[in-house]
């Protein structure tokens, strides 16, 4: 019997990078006066680090190895990291992203069918924030019983922990709740919490392996959630 939807963020609420953290990325390396620059190209296969600080590190640490070996390197890329954050928000706040297709009609259903809802994500929760109140307006917290941000765990997707933090503090088994993601590290997280995942194949991840996932659409308006309620249950 399914009780709760757990929602990943970046890639399946909103097609958050191109538009939002990739620009966002490289206005804060240009404002530091770094010549890094982060192609679209290139953004794809550094999404495969999940977090923002994370990602940083493992770019410089190929392409900008003395920076990486300053003792201040942790500071130096926590404030970058911040600024990042501080541009995205900004974007957001400026309409660039939107929710995708189907997503506020499956929040609004959920809610009509007593299905408890939860978010799930490896972004940091001030980016959960401005996404939230742009697109759900200030009350968006209502919509949602727990909210596990990349800061709350250690190990971030494609571990399973803040999957298994969300599902402990809702106190629901595995088999009880459904992910919905949009990329290969945010299936194997589901997959490493023991739960379905049903994919919205998001713009960076449409070559993603997705074979083992519950289903996979292209945008969720694709799917009735009422049919979708029903064939979970049986
Ligand atoms: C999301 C991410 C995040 C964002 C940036 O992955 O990988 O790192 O790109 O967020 P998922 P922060 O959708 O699987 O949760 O800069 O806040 O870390
Ligand atoms: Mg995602």
């Amino acid at each position: 019997m399914l009780k709760a939807i757990l929602w990943d963020v970046d890639g399946t609420l909103a097609e958050t990078e191109q538009n939002g953290h990739l620009p966002a990325f490289n206005q804060a390396f240009s404002e530091a006066g770094l010549s890094w620059y982060w192609t679209a190209l290139e953004y794809k296969t550094l999404l495969n680090v999940t977090g923002g600080f994370e990602r940083i590190t493992a770019w410089a640490t190929q392409h900008a190895p003395d920076e990486v070996a300053r003792d201040d390197w942790r500071e130096r890329c926590l404030l970058l990291h911040y600024r990042k954050n501080l541009v995205y928000a900004e974007r957001v706040n400026q309409g660039l992203v939107k929710f995708r297709r189907g997503v506020m009609d499956w929040m609004e259903s959920a809610r009509q069918h007593g299905i408890v809802q939860g978010i799930v994500t490896t972004t940091s929760r001030f980016n959960i924030e401005a996404l939230m109140q742009a697109n759900l307006g200030v009350k968006w917290r209502d919509y949602f019983a727990v909210v596990v941000a990349g800061e709350d765990v250690v190990r971030k997707k494609p571990a399973p922990d803040a999957y298994q933090k969300a599902l402990q503090i809702l106190q629901l088994q595995a088999h009880e709740a459904v992910a919905i993601e949009d990329s290969p590290n945010g299936l194997a997280a589901a997959h490493a919490a023991d739960m379905t995942c049903l994919i919205t194949v998001s713009d960076y991840f449409q070559d993603g392996d997705f074979a083992q996932a519950y289903t996979q659409v292209k945008q969720l308006d694709e799917l009735d959630f009422k049919d979708f309620l029903n064939q979970f249950n049986q």
